[in-house]
């Protein structure tokens, strides 16, 4: 007979860090609170929140594997914003946020989920911001928790 559980969606108790690039902070802060209201109205605590600041989308794996390796952080949210228009090298910038956010995730076995915005332009970015429908900070933030709970399911059926 097969087993199926259904995980819980709290955050209650559990340590997040946030690492969000400061290219196109005027995007990537509205990740910030999309991500930051998520936790704590899934029961986050503040206290238990960092938010944990770099220069782009490029950083942004280094950071989040040296917090993930720090074992303090359940979860771990990458936020960025890669805007084509802006740069000559975007599919090297994207491609290499989201490789490493999966190789960190990977390497230390803690979550880590991506909500860094590729986007065609600024109108596309503003709009995967939140500012018109959905917010990528949210989505991560959401991939966390839900991923905190995976893991917690996971450890107990053993
Ligand atoms: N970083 C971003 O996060 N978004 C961008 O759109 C971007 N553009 O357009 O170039 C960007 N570049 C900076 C990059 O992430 C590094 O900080 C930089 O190359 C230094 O390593």
């Amino acid at each position: 007979m097969t087993r199926s559980v259904d995980v819980q969606l709290s955050a209650e108790g559990r340590r997040f860090a946030i690492v969000a690039g400061r290219f196109n902070s005027f995007i990537t802060e509205h990740l910030v609170k999309g991500a930051v209201n998520t936790l704590t109205s899934h029961g986050a605590s503040e206290k238990d929140i960092l938010i944990i600041h770099v220069p782009g989308a490029f950083e942004i794996p280094l950071a989040c594997k040296k917090l993930a390796q720090s074992g303090a952080y359940h979860a771990v949210i990458a936020l960025g914003a890669v805007i084509r228009g802006d740069t000559y090298h975007y599919e090297l910038v994207c491609n290499e946020a989201a490789r490493g956010v999966m190789q960190a995730s990977l390497d230390t076995s803690i979550p880590v989920t991506f909500g860094v915005i590729t986007a065609d332009n600024i109108e596309q970015a503003i709009e995967r911001a939140g500012c018109k429908a959905g917010n990528k900070g949210t989505e991560a933030a959401m991939a966390a928790i839900e991923m905190t709970n995976v893991l917690k399911e996971i450890e107990v059926g053993r």
